[in-house]
């Protein structure tokens, strides 16, 4: 059994640093392009097998310590009835902008609303045999309602900025419903066979501190909570997020997900020096020659420093990355 990662999480010492790469399945990857040709990616997301396949993808071709669950951070809004589109990002049909439209908001038991999820983690459990543990992931409360509210990703999010400041408590209200629904997505989740659940905060970096404090700090922290007494290590990724990374660190996650704009040892000093880190090559690096990822990667693994270190990109795999960018990577860090 490949334990490297779970051991990694626990600050357990390894063998070597464990390495996954986030968005690993996907894009950049032929064989998912030749699935994705024959059906759409809602489809693949909710057809247990094809999602349980496309996982599995990027462990065939490397070397890789974990995997993790095909899906999409707006998945469990399936419970909130919310239409929408991919293309290939999210984009919701009406976005979320009033009180109103807040109140109207009822969610159904992830366990009713999304079966689908569970089945691929109990099918993943069973195909992976061990060979790697199994990783679940959710957005965090603060990113859904920024795609919620925005309607779909975009440069600094100024419709949810605009509520933020006009209308505080209806923010913060959605933001309620959110955590609640993400602790239950996380916990059905744990229960069918997820290792660990990663929470992507992925833009949480347009948030100044003080607006950190009022709208990030509790919702992240009920949502670790949640996740850590269904019995799993959480990861906590917020991107962008490194000149807060003392706030950042009050969550109370095991691990915590590193962009690459910042060195990691710094990043783990600045956290306090006790959690995990999981991070942190800038992932454009990959677009470059062969030479340069192997010292770039072996620097990171360096600043990592071995004991409570899971080696990954600071952020998702571009889909134009060679696949022997990727050869090159995992070679190295492998042999480092
Ligand atoms: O056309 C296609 O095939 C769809 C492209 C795609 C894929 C492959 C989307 C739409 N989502 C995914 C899968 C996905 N999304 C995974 C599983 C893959 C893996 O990690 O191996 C995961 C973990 C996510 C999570 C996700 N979705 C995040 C958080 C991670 C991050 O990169 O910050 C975010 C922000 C999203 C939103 C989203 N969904 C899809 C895209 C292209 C995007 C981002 C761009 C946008 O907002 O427009």
């Amino acid at each position: 059994m490949n334990d490297r990662f779970l051991r990694a999480c626990r600050r357990e010492p390894v063998d070597r640093t464990p390495l996954w790469i986030m968005r690993q399945a996907g894009r950049y990857l032929p064989e998912y392009r030749e699935l994705r040709a024959k059906a759409d990616f809602l489809t693949v997301c909710r057809t247990p097998e094809l999602a349980a396949e496309v996982t599995l993808q990027p462990l065939r071709r490397f070397q890789l310590d974990a995997s993790i669950m095909f899906a999409d951070i707006m998945t469990p809004l399936d419970a909130f009835d919310i239409a929408m589109t991919f293309n290939p990002g999210p984009k919701v049909a009406q976005p979320i902008r009033t009180r109103a439209d807040v109140d109207r908001l009822h969610a159904k038991p992830a366990e009713e609303a999304v079966p689908y999820v569970a089945e691929t983690l109990r099918i993943l459990r069973r195909e992976l045999d061990g060979r790697t543990p199994l990783i679940g992931f959710c957005g965090a409360p603060f990113t859904i309602a920024a795609y919620l509210v925005q309607g779909e990703g975009k440069e600094g999010f100024n419709a949810l900025k605009k509520m933020m400041f006009e209308a505080p408590s209806t923010l913060e209200a959605l933001l309620e419903k959110l955590t609640l629904a993400m602790a239950d997505y996380v916990r059905l989740q744990a229960k069918a066979g997820a290792q660990a659940i990663q929470i992507f905060d992925s833009w949480v970096g347009v948030v100044s501190p003080e607006d950190w404090d009022r709208y990030v700090l509790e919702p992240t922290k009920a949502l670790v909570t949640a996740v850590r007494a269904s019995g799993v290590p959480v990861i906590y990724f917020a991107n962008g997020a490194t000149t807060i990374l003392d706030r950042v660190a009050a969550v109370g996650a095991d691990v915590y997900g590193i962009d690459w704009r910042i060195p990691l040892d710094e990043a783990r000093a600045r956290l306090g020096g006790a959690p995990a880190v999981q991070g942190n090559l800038d992932p454009a690096v990959l677009l470059g020659p062969v030479a340069e990822i192997e010292r770039r990667a072996a620097d990171v693994v360096r600043r990592g420093g071995g004991k409570g270190h899971i080696f990954n990109l600071g952020h998702g795999i571009f889909p134009e990355t060679p696949i022997e960018s990727v050869e090159a990577l995992v070679r190295t860090v492998r042999g480092a």
